[in-house]
Formats: structure tokens, sequence, C-alpha cells
């Protein structure tokens, strides 16, 4: 089945967003498959951000998100790396429509509340960085019938 890693940013953590913003996914279907709260590393996070590295906001980037924790987690269901992108909404809150979670809840493109992986690869890139096997579980949910075919 399809994963996507997405991860409440620190302004989200603080702000007392989390359960919102993981309440989107969860309505809109996907299975949480992997979740905690963790606080990155410079390591971790230059990891991550590895594609960014050398751009201007490079710096403020990663000084940002390894200064106050995170919620990781990984969702899983069909189509949920695009469909999670989706209902992230554009990288800048200012650009992105209402009904997302960016152009709902954020202002500032550096205060954007969530990532999101951007594609297959760096989806399966990032879930291992942030969980190891045995912590993105599977298991049955009876609703999963309700919401789509296997
Ligand atoms: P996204 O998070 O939508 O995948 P991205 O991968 O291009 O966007 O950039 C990663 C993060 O870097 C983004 O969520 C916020 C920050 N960022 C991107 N462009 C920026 C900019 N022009 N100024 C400041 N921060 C920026
Ligand atoms: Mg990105």
């Amino acid at each position: 089945m399809e994963r996507t890693l997405i991860i409440v940013k620190p302004e989200g953590v603080q702000r007392g967003l989390v359960g919102h913003v993981l309440a989107r996914f969860e309505a809109k279907g996907f299975k949480i498959a992997g979740l905690k709260l963790i606080h990155m590393s410079r390591e971790l996070a230059e990891r991550h951000y590895a594609e960014h590295q050398g751009k201007p906001f490079y710096e403020g980037l990663v000084a940002h998100i390894t200064s106050s924790p995170v919620v990781v987690a990984v969702l899983e269901g069909p189509g949920v790396v695009a469909t999670t992108r989706l209902l992230i909404g554009p990288t800048k809150p200012a650009e992105a429509p209402a009904g997302t979670v960016r152009g709902d809840l954020g202002l500032d493109v550096g205060l954007n509340i969530i990532h999101g992986s951007d594609g297959d690869a760096s989806a399966q890139r990032e879930i291992a960085l942030f969980f190891t096997p045995a912590e993105v579980l599977a298991y049955p949910r009876a609703v999963d019938r309700w919401i789509a075919s296997a």
C-alpha cells in the first residue's frame, strides 16, 4: 500500500494544531501507520532537507525545524502522496486556497505548518529517515471497505 511522510512543524505543535491537522488526514480516510513526537537533530534535519542545501532559506529552515519538537507520521492509503500534497496546499500559505492546511492555518512560508513528501521516491527516503521498519505498523481497519476498495 502507498505511504507518505508528514511532519507537523514546530509552529503546528506550539500552536496546538497537531490534533486538528492529523484529524484532516484521518477524516479523508488515510490510515496512520506510524506516529511520533521528536526533537530533530541538526544531522537529521540536514538529511531530510538535503535537496535544499545551498538555497538562501536553507539555514533558517534547518534552524527552525530543529527549534522545538515536531510530530512525524506515516500515512497510508490509495494515492496518499499526491492527495496529501493537495490537502496541504502550495508552499506559500498566502497562495494556498482555503480548505488546505496551509491556506487555512498559515501566513508565512517559513511557518507553513506541515511537510509532506512530494513523490513516491521521497516518501520512501523520508519514511526510512524517521522510522524503523518495525515502527511502521500494518493493521486492518474495519472502516477500510467504506473508504476505498483494496
Ligand atoms: P514544500 O514544503 O511545499 O515541499 P519546498 O520543498 O520547496 O516546499 O521547501 C521546503 C520548505 O522550505 C518549505 O516548506 C518552507 C521552506 N521554504 C521554501 N521556499 C522558501 C522561501 N522562498 N523562503 C523561505 N522558506 C522557504
Ligand atoms: Mg518539499
